[in-house]
């Protein structure tokens, strides 16, 4: 692989840089994985060059014969993972994904409800700094603060009070599961239409590990390259409801036709032009791959290996935000460490692991600073890490934050970190 790339000195040198970065150091950030190496295969396919505006059938472009082949095995793939009846596989991202369905559901000045960015919630749901958040009127709920978790009385009463359009679950730093079917009450009582950005969990939720919002919200996006373990990239989804078991309003007519047309088009050409048909196909390898039983092993284990860290770092005395996880991810409030999350980051980047400084709920610091870490265990559990390593794992952190300024005890952990790597190893091919 990569033959060609030899004669492009500087880049080449850029890919051996960042791939030994990935092979040498434990990646713990919560939202990012290792593909497989088919995934990483069809990523950078003769696919890239086709122009493929539209859909499958009905395209502005010549040609499109065999790339519609791959978006309908990747639409359909997708459908079957999550029992879903419509998919939509084109969004670049996450957020465009999001975008396509808050312009859907919203008018510009409407207003709509999601977890508060500062509480784990995403850029995308609302946050000031971002289209979601000046383009609507964005109105945050937060956990409760004894608990830090969702407090669905508390929601409830909000939604009465601002009667939004919308209501948005989902979150990039919570760790404990959401009970989707209160949220579609919540909903109701109001008549708002109810979403979910699964980003994050979506591979532990398609192999049935997490609470599945296909059957309570309207509408379901997510990222593919989380815990789903594919190629960087958006979908969105809408669940079956033949016999309407949940009461779903209909905004009008037959659901999933409207839903397919209004969002289809909304992708593109409401929000996107061409697709990026390479990654698509890559989406359909990796979506193929999580339909696997050997991918129902891969993500239990990602939920037992967040389990593992979680409660040996509180042997350690880390605050852990709830207290523990019921996913991938845990956020550890570093204020009993007498360490900023900047700081913590910063060191554990030094002792080679990678994690990223994330608010705490509640933070009284900046989000460029923050009082905590947010780790993810999907990435290690991909090299085949588990609750023994975690362990270790933990204890390298505790020894990290512990001596956070003292660079020759980070030189020790580097190595430390570097040995149990080596006995994981990484996309060897590619040395
Ligand atoms: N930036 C992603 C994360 O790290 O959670 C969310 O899109």
């Amino acid at each position: 692989m990569y033959n060609s790339l030899k004669n492009d000195k500087e880049i080449f040198e850029v890919l051996n840089l960042e791939t030994k970065r990935q092979q040498e150091n434990l990646e713990l950030i919560a939202s990012e994985n290792f593909v497989s190496t088919a995934v990483l295969e069809a990523a950078g396919t003769v696919l890239t060059n086709k122009y493929a505006e539209g859909y499958p059938g009905k395209r502005y472009y010549g040609g499109c014969e065999f790339v519609d082949m791959a978006e309908d095995l990747a639409r359909e793939r997708l459908k079957k993972l999550f029992n879903a009846e419509y998919a939509n596989v084109q969004p670049h991202s996450g957020s465009q994904a999001n975008m396509a369905v808050l312009m859907t559901f919203l008018k510009p000045g409407d207003k709509f409800l999601g977890l508060s960015l500062a509480h784990g919630g995403h850029l995308t749901h609302g946050s000031p700094v971002n289209f979601s958040g000046t383009l609507y009127q964005a109105v945050g709920y937060t956990l409760n603060p004894e608990t830090k978790t969702l407090e669905y009385n508390l929601i409830e009463d909000l939604a009465k009070k601002e009667k939004p359009k919308l209501i948005i679950t989902g979150a990039s730093a919570y760790s404990r599961e959401w009970d989707y079917s209160k949220f579609r009450q919540i909903a109701d009582s109001v008549g708002a239409f109810l979403m979910c950005d699964m980003a994050h969990p979506a591979g532990l939720i398609a192999k049935g590990f997490l609470n599945n919002p296909l059957e309570y919200c309207d509408i379901v996006t997510s990222t593919t390259h989380k815990t789903l373990r594919g190629p960087r990239g958006g979908i969105i989804l809408v669940g079956k409801d033949k016999e309407n078991p949940f009461g779903i309003k209909t905004p009008k007519g037959d659901r999933i036709k409207l839903m397919s047309e209004v969002l289809d088009g909304m992708v593109m050409p409401g929000i996107q032009g061409g697709p990026l048909m390479h990654i698509i196909m890559a989406k359909a390898v990796a979506f193929n791959e999580a339909l696997q039983d050997s991918f129902k092993v891969y993500a239990g284990q990602v939920i037992k290996n967040a389990k593992a860290l979680s409660e040996k770092l509180l042997k350690f005395g880390f605050d852990i935000v709830s207290g523990g996880t019921d996913n991938h991810l845990l956020l550890i409030d570093l204020n009993n460490k007498s360490v900023t999350g900047k700081q913590a980051e910063i060191s554990l980047g030094k002792a080679g692991i990678t994690v990223n400084k994330n608010m705490i709920p509640f933070d009284q610091r900046s989000p460029f600073v923050t009082s905590g870490i947010r780790i993810g265990t999907p990435a290690a559990t991909t090299r085949g890490m588990k609750e023994n390593e975690m362990a270790l794992i933990a204890e390298l952190i505790n020894k990290t934050i512990s001596n956070f300024e003292n660079e020759k005890i980070l030189e020790e952990v580097k190595a430390e970190v570097k040995d149990l790597c080596s006995k994981f190893p990484l996309y060897s091919q590619l040395n």
